[in-house]
């Protein structure tokens, strides 16, 4: 409508605008003690990442101090996260995992 009985022009939009979600990465952060393995098998288990790619993925991290696993929207993103965080912290590990707005 273009009019409302205040008297106020209201101009609505007629083509449908897709909004597009925020991007978020996902990054796990280096550590002096959790094992590769650990490392590598969080990667493939909550990352979908062929053992190969995950194994890629952890050296990145252990050379560079930080490496992406994959971006998400804000809801997916924040809940890898909380995967991560609760399985390394049942086994111990002191390994972090944390999300960025791309
Ligand atoms: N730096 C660890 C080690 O030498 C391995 C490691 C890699 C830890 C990646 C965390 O996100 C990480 N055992």
């Amino acid at each position: 409508g273009d009019d409302d009985r205040s008297g106020t022009a209201i101009i609505t939009r007629t083509k449908p605008r897709a909004k597009r979600p925020s991007l978020y990465r996902v990054l796990l952060l280096n550590d002096d003690y959790t094992p590769m393995e650990f490392v590598v098998h969080v990667v493939e288990r909550f990352f979908n990442k062929s053992h190969e790619d995950a194994y890629q993925i952890m050296m990145h991290v252990h050379h560079n101090g930080v490496g992406e696993c994959g971006v998400f929207t804000y809801e997916v993103a924040e809940t890898k996260v909380t995967q991560v965080m609760d399985f390394a912290r049942k086994h111990q590990h002191p390994l972090q995992c944390v999300m960025e707005k791309k």
